[in-house]
């Protein structure tokens, strides 16, 4: 077999997010973010569990960078915490916090790792909840305008804008398992334009201040595949994909909605689609998971699944995905922003974090990735999720998706056997 190999200049890293790893989160003029409510309040979050101690990634980040560097990352996507940097939502920046992520830029830099940031991974400020959140309009203009505090703070070519949309509207407002625990499809679409709104205006600014740099959402899609020959599950399949993909893709990418999946317009403002539809600079890609659909509209569940119920194991997923940007949205550079797997490793009497499953899963996508690269997908680099053990939303501190083990008693760093794997990979640019 001819070796699968990945040209020099293809970037690898890891990613993320504020929420999930930073802790401390009563420092330093820190805002409440609708996820610190939404964990306090008993029954939302496996165990009790809330955003400390985190990876403690606050007070570590120095430590986390020479991790990183000692691994051989060649990027490092990370999202800003906006209640750090406005505790209300408004106003003027809270210097401690900026200044955080200016340590954080300049370490990163240093150590010879570019910077990937996401402004926003899920951590709304409270205040602005308060006042309707993601269903009141006023939250995509106050999302542009700590957009532009960050963009003027940190010297950093590359930025996301809202990272899975489609999560925020179905785990936030749909089945409520996330912050802010709302259960109405009809709000939840109102939701879903005003952060797609965000994005867009977040982009235009971008655009207008700092030519040269680029921006894009970080959507996670999900390749929908007929459970069956059968012509209902054809369609069933069809109607999936324009719920799980085309809601978010075609406004970014078309400025249009797929009507039978946005079915409500009355928020819907002259002028908004053309915001929307800001030119993306680099697409965000996150795959974890394909859908296979019944007749029924049901999922099929026939790939191995592991900690992680949601989770099946299907590389091709990763490669068709790839090609469908590629051929609906053709030239849009492409960064794979998250792909990974949850296990619940624990440290092996050697002292070494054995999580094989990891490995064959990473290794499967990655070659995958390789094969649509081939085929003519424009992909320049590849996170995995996640570099650390986190908090992981809903699951708390009970699934593991770092490739690096968390002590969340000692907050000890263990690279896993999959972060040496990862290393050599990065090192050779060999995929083995
Ligand atoms: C991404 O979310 C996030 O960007 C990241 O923060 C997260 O840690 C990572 O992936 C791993 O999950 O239990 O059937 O109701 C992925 C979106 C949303 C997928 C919640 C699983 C639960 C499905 N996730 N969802 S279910």
């Amino acid at each position: 077999m001819t070796p699968v190999r990945f040209p020099r200049d293809f970037v690898w890293g890891a990613a993320t997010s504020a929420f999930q790893v930073e802790g401390a989160t009563k420092e330093d003029g820190r805002g409440v973010s609708v996820w610190d409510t939404f964990a306090a309040t008993p029954g939302n979050v496996r165990d009790g569990d809330t955003g400390d101690p985190g990876a403690d990634q606050y007070h570590r980040f120095e430590q986390d960078i020479e991790l990183m560097r000692e691994l051989g990352l060649e990027s490092y996507r990370f999202s800003v915490a906006w209640p750090r940097v406005q505790p209300t939502g408004a106003g003027r920046p809270n210097l401690k916090g900026l200044d955080y992520y200016k340590r954080l830029v300049d370490g990163l830099v240093g150590a010879g790792i570019r910077p990937m940031v996401t402004l926003f991974h899920w951590d709304l400020p409270q205040a602005l909840q308060d006042e309707g959140g993601w269903e009141n309009r006023e939250t995509a203009y106050r999302f542009a305008e700590y957009a532009e505090i960050m963009y003027d703070a940190l010297h950093v070519r590359d930025w996301l804008t809202i990272n899975e949309p489609k999560t925020v509207v179905d785990c936030g407002y749909r089945t409520g398992i996330h912050a802010p625990g709302v259960r109405d499809d009809d709000r939840a679409l109102v939701a879903c334009h005003h952060l797609l709104l965000a994005h867009g205006l977040a982009s235009r600014v971008l655009h207008d201040r700092h030519p040269g740099r680029r921006i894009g959402p970080a959507l996670n899609l999900h390749p929908t595949y007929p459970a069956d020959d059968s012509p209902e599950a054809k369609e069933a399949a069809r109607r999936q994909d324009a719920r799980e993909n085309r809601l978010y893709l075609e406004p970014v990418f078309n400025g249009t909605y797929p009507e039978e999946a946005m079915t409500r317009h009355d928020m819907i403002m002259d002028g908004d689609m053309e915001i929307i539809s800001e030119k993306v600079d680099v697409l965000g890609v996150q795959y974890y998971t394909p859908l296979f659909i019944d007749a029924e509209q049901r999922r099929v569940v026939r790939h191995p699944v592991r900690v992680a119920g949601w989770l099946e194991d299907y590389p091709d997923g990763l490669h068709d995905v790839l090609l469908r940007v590629t051929r609906d949205h053709p030239g849009v550079p492409i960064v794979i922003t998250e792909n990974g797997l949850a296990t619940d490793d624990a440290v092996s009497p050697d002292g070494g974090v054995h999580d094989e499953d990891r490995i064959d899963y990473l290794r499967g996508h990655i070659g995958a990735m390789h094969r649509a690269v081939k085929a003519g997908a424009k992909v320049e680099g590849y996170h995995v999720w996640s570099l650390l053990d986190n908090f992981e939303w809903a699951e708390g501190y009970s699934q593991r998706f770092g490739i690096v083990h968390v002590d969340y008693e000692t907050q000890k760093r263990i690279p896993k056997d999959s972060a040496l794997w990862y290393r050599d990979l990065i090192e050779t640019g060999e995929l083995r």
